[in-house]
């Protein structure tokens, strides 16, 4: 249940002291960079005001330490339920001033009282993201097992429990605000021969059609492929293709997710999502960065020009006016050796970094130099949004919203984390696990 005594060092007369301190060496570097901007013809007010508009959901999985299949060595001061995350996240949010809605993941997150979740989140300037549901996973006193499988499970009474607990899922966002549901299934095999590739994807198909008829009118689902795990042969939704055919076949608010750690470690992601903006069915992205597999590490922490060039992709949407709906951005990573919030802010910086550089690429010029077939041209004119230090313009942005100048020394300074310790009792390690 809700606990009441919080830790809560981080308000905004506490940012507010922190950035006096670092309010002059700011405007110095602003106004510099904003000078070498200004005769490239960009105005840096506008590209620090379109970064302090851009969001990203957090993940109310994220703020716990994860661990790897082989261990999980618990966090300090780690939270307790759910009540625990909204605070941690709303730490975030105030740091950052970029994270005002939490993902949440059922039934890991269900609360007693949805109510009191509901208003928790609103004293803490919260609000809901996509709600996810979790079939890759048996609960306590579940009637059926999801061993071999969910929406796809060749036993239809594990089909229709995997199918009613998406729809409580929808009934339980709806009840917090939340406008999505995102389907990921552990549905697959490890051997050939195991599943009837075919019948499997079919049976996809009907499940999440029962899905799809409970969703309200101004709901979407979103629809999560991964290529493998916790299937290792093959899994039902593996790619882009498997999960677009699927979304056309549901209807309008079937859209597709691309979480950036689901695919072959070469594979070239931003022009999946191009290919998605295409046919206006790019529903949003679980970021995270990875070097093998699904690795959710840090975003940006391993390959910051791959996260750059998808964002220029959306970007470039945008400015010849895509017909795609605005994609849902939301974070889902695994933090097994730092400090989850950090790891959180650090992250939702990154994803400004990458918008802030794709808002400098001179998309007039590159057009023509593409259209000229100028090849090193063209590559430079990317390379050069990119290699810009846009550190003022993040800053500023975020001082804008009233969140903090330096958030890793401010967060560090507030002595939140020790605050968590002293009230959050130490949680055992275990075998090991996602989350
Ligand atoms: C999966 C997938 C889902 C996430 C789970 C925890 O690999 O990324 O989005 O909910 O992990
Ligand atoms: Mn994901
Ligand atoms: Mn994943």
């Amino acid at each position: 249940m809700s606990n009441t005594s919080k830790p809560n060092s981080i308000d905004a007369d506490f940012i507010a002291e922190a950035n006096t301190a670092l309010r002059a060496e700011l405007d110095a570097d602003y106004e510099t960079l904003g000078t070498q901007l200004r005769r490239r013809g960009i105005d840096i007010d506008q590209i620090a005001h379109a970064v302090s508009r851009f969001q990203v959901a957090l993940p109310s999985w994220g703020v716990g330490t994860g661990g790897t299949r082989f261990a999980r060595y618990p966090g300090p001061g780690e939270p307790r339920d759910v009540f625990d995350k909204l605070d941690d996240c709303a730490v975030i949010h105030r740091l950052t001033g970029a994270t005002p809605e939490v993902s949440l993941h059922f039934p890991w997150d269900q609360p007693e009282d949805l109510g009191a979740l509901k208003t928790r989140g609103a004293a803490l300037g919260l609000s809901f993201a996509a709600v996810n549901s979790n079939t890759f996973q048996d609960r306590a006193g579940q009637k059926l097992s999801y061993k071999f499988g969910s929406l796809c499970h060749t036993d239809a009474g594990v089909r229709d429990q995997a199918v009613a607990h998406n729809i409580d899922c929808i009934r339980m966002g709806q009840a917090l605000g939340s406008r999505a549901l995102t389907v990921w299934i552990g549905d697959g095999a490890n051997f050939p021969g195991q599943q009837h590739t075919a019948r499997a994807f079919e049976r996809y198909l009907e499940s999440t059609a029962r899905i799809y008829a409970a969703l309200p009118d101004d709901w979407n689902m979103l629809l999560e492929h991964k290529m493998y795990e916790p299937a290792f042969y093959a899994t039902v939704i593996q790619d882009w293709g498997s999960s677009l055919m699927a979304a056309q076949t549901l209807g309008p608010k079937a859209l597709c997710l691309v979480d950036l750690g689901h695919h072959a470690p070469n594979v070239n992601i931003e022009m999946i999502v191009a290919r998605l903006i295409r046919v206006g069915r790019l529903g949003g992205f679980h970021f995270n960065d990875s070097r093998y597999g699904d690795d959710d590490l840090d975003t940006g922490s391993i390959d910051p020009y791959r996260l750059f060039l998808i964002f220029n992709e959306l970007a470039d949407a945008e400015w010849r006016r895509a017909p795609n709906p605005a994609p849902a951005h939301m974070l889902d990573q695994c933090h097994n050796i730092t400090d989850p919030i950090e790891s959180l802010f650090t992250s939702a910086i990154e994803l400004q970094r990458a918008h802030a550089l794709t808002l400098l690429v001179d998309r007039e010029a590159l057009a023509a130099l593409q259209t000229k077939n100028d090849a090193l041209m063209a590559a430079q004119t990317l390379k050069r949004a990119f290699t810009t230090d846009v550190l003022p313009i993040l800053a500023r942005a975020r001082q804008m919203q009233g969140a903090a100048i330096d958030p890793l020394r401010t967060y560090r300074a507030s002595g939140y984390r020790e605050a968590c310790v002293a009230q959050r009792p130490a949680s055992r390690g275990s075998g090991g696990g996602i989350v």
